[in-house]
């Protein structure tokens, strides 16, 4: 049996208190199948009691948030942060156990949610507006002003970090939030919300609902009380959500997921980019909405590509991740089973598997793992090369120059990320401008996570965006004041 570190509450988080729910949910282990701990499962009436907190906390009736400056925020968000720091080691744990992804990812995923509530700490007292020129008699001015309740509704993948993301802008820009954590994976939000709590965060600003998607977060999505919503999920669901929250007319920021493509030229610093290659489909067991999961390589250098490529994928070892593999499980039987069923789809259309990794010897035969696999010979058009399928597989097509390079990297719906490798500035800068995506990477990929940077889609990988400065305002709306003077 799994020991967590501690046990996470089991309660939603309304005000500044856990309440207990009607009805809780296992959480299963994804590295054995084992349930390691139980989690509220929130009703409507709960999420209602917990928009009302947050509406109340919002406009004074309930607790201190209210009253604080734009610089009390960022004091406590900066103080939150060292609580983060100083629980790195048992979030990390949680995160781990919970998620099935390696311990030094979970640890990376800690130190990223930490480094939002820096982040939006320095940043909280420095959402300006404008003055604005018009007529001589008047004076015009823009506020940005908090939306009010947030709703955030986030995925499996990367719970902390999300968190951090959210909560951390919303917060800064003095809102209140209500958070559905999702049900699959939420013991280190629940943790940090308690931390947060702890840390003296005024009652009513941050309240969790965890449960179902279709019960708590089909409640959230369509409740009147939010007045901004942000979802992180798959696009079919974004829809549903999209739609429900249309009713009450509230904005809501989409993050969907990818289908990413990296180019790579013969000019390229290979060894480099290989690295980055492997790293940006591995990562989290590919369960990444930015994974690169598309490698578009120049004709003259596919098969020395492959042949390397080949190397690596062999070597990648599969286990549970508090023994620090390059892969963890998926998340759970659903997700194992359909990327399975999508890799057999594929050998069956005839596209090559050119490598597999590996499962470690003593890695529990229940766990959720798909090893990673390399397919080569991928037809232009073919499903395997425009959907996502949420795991560590590698699409490899070649492509003759760089019109056509563009041309299949824009061959989805998909648009979050793509990486250029090339050592030519002119295509660097144009293939930068040609492809459609919410972000491109030149000779790297991911930019080491940057919080700093401004994060989203284009098309079915959603809009709107997160992080950095961008994702403050984001938590924002414009006030503008029009002053008569005579
Ligand atoms: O996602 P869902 P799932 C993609 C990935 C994956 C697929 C399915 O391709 O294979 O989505 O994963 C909540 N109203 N991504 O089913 O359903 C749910 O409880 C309101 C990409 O897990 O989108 C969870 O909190 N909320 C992605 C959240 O939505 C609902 C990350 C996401 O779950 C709801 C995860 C409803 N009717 C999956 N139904 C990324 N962008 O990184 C579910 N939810």
């Amino acid at each position: 049996m799994h020991a967590l570190p501690l046990t996470p509450p089991t309660g939603a988080l309304i005000g500044d208190h856990w309440v207990d729910t009607a009805d809780t949910l296992e959480v299963l282990r994804p590295a054995s199948g084992e349930v390691i701990a139980r989690i509220a499962a929130s009703s409507a009436a709960d999420v209602d009691a917990a928009v009302a907190a947050a509406r109340a906390a919002f406009t004074g009736e309930l607790g201190q948030w209210s009253t604080f400056s734009a610089r009390a925020r960022s004091e406590w968000l900066y103080a939150f942060s060292q609580a983060i720091d100083a629980d790195r080691d048992t979030l990390a744990a949680l995160e781990c156990a919970d998620t099935g992804k390696p311990i030094s990812q979970a640890r990376g995923d800690i130190d990223a949610c930490a480094r939002y509530f820096r982040f939006y700490a320095g940043a909280a007292d420095k959402l300006h507006g404008e003055t604005i020129p018009f007529d001589s008699d008047y004076a015009v001015m823009t506020l940005r002003e908090p939306w009010g309740v947030c709703a955030q509704i986030i995925p499996w993948n990367y719970p902390a970090q999300i968190f951090g993301r959210c909560v951390a802008a919303a917060l800064a820009a003095g809102n209140t939030c209500v958070l559905k954590p999702a049900e699959d994976a939420c013991l280190s939000v629940l943790r940090l919300a308690q931390l947060a709590v702890d840390c003296g965060l005024p009652e009513g600003a941050l309240n969790l609902v965890p449960g179902l998607g279709r019960e708590a977060g089909a409640a959230l999505a369509a409740h009147p009380g939010i007045d901004h919503l942000s979802f992180t999920g798959s696009p079919e669901t974004g829809t549903l959500v999209t739609q429900a929250a249309a009713v009450h007319h509230v904005p809501v920021t989409m993050e969907l997921g990818g289908k990413s493509p990296q180019l790579l030229f013969a000019d390229a610093d290979r060894e480099r980019a290989l690295d980055a290659v492997v790293r940006g489909i591995i990562q989290n067991a590919g369960q990444t909405c930015s994974a690169g999961s598309r490698l578009l390589v120049e004709q003259s250098i596919h098969d020395e590509v492959v042949a390397a490529l080949s190397e690596r994928f062999a070597r990648l070892t599969c286990d549970v991740g508090e023994n620090d593999p390059d892969c963890g499980p998926l998340i759970n039987e659903r997700q194992r089973d359909k990327v399975m069923t999508l890799i057999q789809a594929a050998q069956d259309d005839g596209i090559h598997i050119a490598a597999r990794g590996r499962l470690a010897d003593d890695a529990p035969r229940d766990g959720h793992f798909v090893v990673p696999h390399l397919l080569t010979q991928v037809p232009q058009g073919h499903g395997v090369s425009r959907e996502e399928l949420f795991g560590p597989v590698l699409v490899v097509q070649a492509f003759a120059d760089e019109a056509e390079a563009a041309r299949l990297a824009n061959a989805t719906d998909f648009g979050l990320c793509a990486g250029v490798w090339t050592a030519d500035g002119g295509r660097q800068l144009r293939l930068a401008k040609a492809i459609r995506s919410g972000q491109v990477f030149v000779n790297n990929y991911g930019a080491a996570g940057g919080i700093e940077l401004p994060f989203g889609g284009v098309g079915r990988s959603g809009h709107g965006r997160e992080k950095g400065f961008e994702g403050l305002r984001s938590y924002t709306r414009i006030k503008t004041i029009a002053i008569h003077h005579g």
